[in-house]
């Protein structure tokens, strides 16, 4: 530390789900008088992360932003109908830590104010500790997902041998069992890339100084405490629950975040479902007409943002497929009477909080989960990958939500509309979601107050970092 000031560097992997928090969480430090330095690859996998960039960039003239050159894998519009949406991005993970390795020490020896610490990303902490630890820099992770995901990736090195043979579920110490058909298909597989990440990350837990994870007390209580307690790993590093991390104005986009709001504004409070299913869970066109009919059926008013396979053709500007080509006339006609879809980025965090927005028909990403947890939002899951059944399972035990586990990983089969229209019209009508949801938010708001967990925990660090 230099002249007392708390000097941070950040670098978040690829992917919104990343970037996101990174910069929710380098808002929160820069409200602290910490100064931030921004370390990003470049191209950024999609055109959003480089608009979201901007735009924080603007708001915060005052971060320093530097950035690495990392290979673009082909773009997700470039692929085969048969391949997995998933591999380009597992790809890209792998290409940035390599290029971060490279890159990253001549960058930040030279830094002035010297580097108090380093946030990196889970993704890539083979690859970044080797740096801080050799220039003394303390070495902190922000892990992008729940805690539940956490405990699992904490232990993942030592399961991964008996992984695909075990039985039912995975028994992780201090947490309960973890069903196998919670975790992704990748995973198990015995030579992807996505485990191979796994695995040279997971081993590296204990190494850094310590681990940030957007979420909170109120709702993953017993896996913060078994985390904390050194039940999942006795040495385990310190964990902060810094969550849940608050959404920005930076995230606004143009005048463009405005348009579904004026449709929102004109229906009844609570009365609408919002699906939206991230930003990798492309769906085949088959099944986004079955999620049309599903949202029909239901009988409820919904905002439905549907981005298949051409979606980063359209970003691009090369292609645009429109909603009468995906869904055909007849279904858009009934569609239009209760709904609003929209083929592009939408403002989820803001949509989250308007008043019209009664249920969260959702991937189950985390940033997606905490947002919803933010506003008071019930979810309804459809995890497609990744991390997204576990985080469906954070959602149900605490009872704001729940999710059908038959509908299988992304692609897996077709789910009919019936199916979803059923299980929509459900959910909607549950009051019980609706009240544990709205307990969530005040959890979640209380988290997040002037003298609540958050703070606590970081102005304890901050002490640490002025020593
Ligand atoms: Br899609 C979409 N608008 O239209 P998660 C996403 N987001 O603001 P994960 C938008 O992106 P994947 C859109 O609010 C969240 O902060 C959303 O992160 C924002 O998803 C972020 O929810 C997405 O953690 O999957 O697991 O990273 O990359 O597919 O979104």
């Amino acid at each position: 530390m230099s002249d007392g000031v708390i000097h941070v560097a950040m670098l978040p992997c690829a992917g919104m789900g990343h970037l996101t928090p990174f910069l929710r969480l380098a808002t929160f430090l820069l409200h602290h008088n910490i100064k931030v330095t921004l370390i990003t690859p470049q191209p950024t996998f999609i055109l959003h992360e480089s608009q979201l960039l901007s735009r924080f960039h603007s708001s915060f003239p005052q971060v320093t932003l530097l950035h690495f050159d990392a290979p673009q894998p082909p773009p997700l519009s470039s692929l085969s109908s048969d391949s997995h949406v998933a591999i380009p991005y597992f790809q890209r993970i792998e290409d940035v830590g390599s290029s971060a390795a490279k890159a990253l020490s001549p960058l930040i020896s030279s830094f002035s104010p010297p580097l108090t610490f380093f946030v990196s990303d889970f993704f890539m902490i083979s690859s970044i500790l080797p740096i801080t630890q050799s220039l003394s820099i303390p070495n902190y992770v922000l892990f992008t997902s729940s805690t539940t995901f956490f405990t699992f990736f904490s232990h993942f090195s030592a399961l991964s041998s008996s992984l695909p043979s075990s039985l039912e579920a995975v028994e992780i110490p201090g947490v309960p069992p973890l069903p196998i058909s919670s975790i992704s298909p990748f995973l198990l597989a015995p030579n992807s890339t996505f485990k191979k990440i796994f695995m040279e990350n997971s081993p590296m837990v204990t190494k850094v100084d310590g681990f940030f994870i957007n979420t909170f007390e109120a709702l993953e209580h017993q896996q913060l405490e078994a985390v904390k307690g050194g039940k999942v790993l006795s040495e385990m590093p310190p964990v902060f629950a810094f969550g849940p991390f608050v959404p920005c104005e930076f995230e606004k986009e143009g005048d463009q975040w405005k348009k579904p709001f004026k449709w929102l504004d004109d229906q009844p409070s609570g009365s609408v479902v919002f699906a939206n299913f991230g930003s990798s869970s492309l769906f085949e066109w088959e099944q986004i007409k079955e999620l049309a009919r599903g949202l029909v059926r239901s009988g409820c008013r919904f905002l439905l943002v549907v981005k298949d396979r051409k979606y980063y053709k359209e970003e691009d500007k090369k292609e645009e497929s429109s909603l009468e080509e995906v869904l055909g006339d007849e279904l858009v006609d009934s569609v239009r009477k209760k709904g609003l879809v929209m083929k592009e980025w939408v403002y989820q965090s803001g949509i989250l909080s308007h008043e019209a927005v009664g249920g969260f028909f959702s991937h189950c990403g985390w940033n997606s989960i905490m947002e919803a947890a933010w506003n008071g939002v019930p979810i309804f899951g459809w995890p497609q990958q990744g991390d997204q059944r576990m985080n469906a399972e954070v959602v149900e035990r605490s009872g704001w939500g729940t999710w059908n586990k038959n509908w299988g990983w992304i692609g897996e089969h077709l789910v009919k509309g019936n199916e979803i229209g059923d299980a929509i019209s459900m959910f909607m009508n549950d009051e019980s979601f609706k009240i544990k949801a709205t307990q969530i938010k005040e959890e979640a708001r209380k988290a997040r107050s002037v003298g609540g967990d958050c703070e606590v925990a970081l102005q304890k660090l901050i002490q640490k970092w002025k020593k």
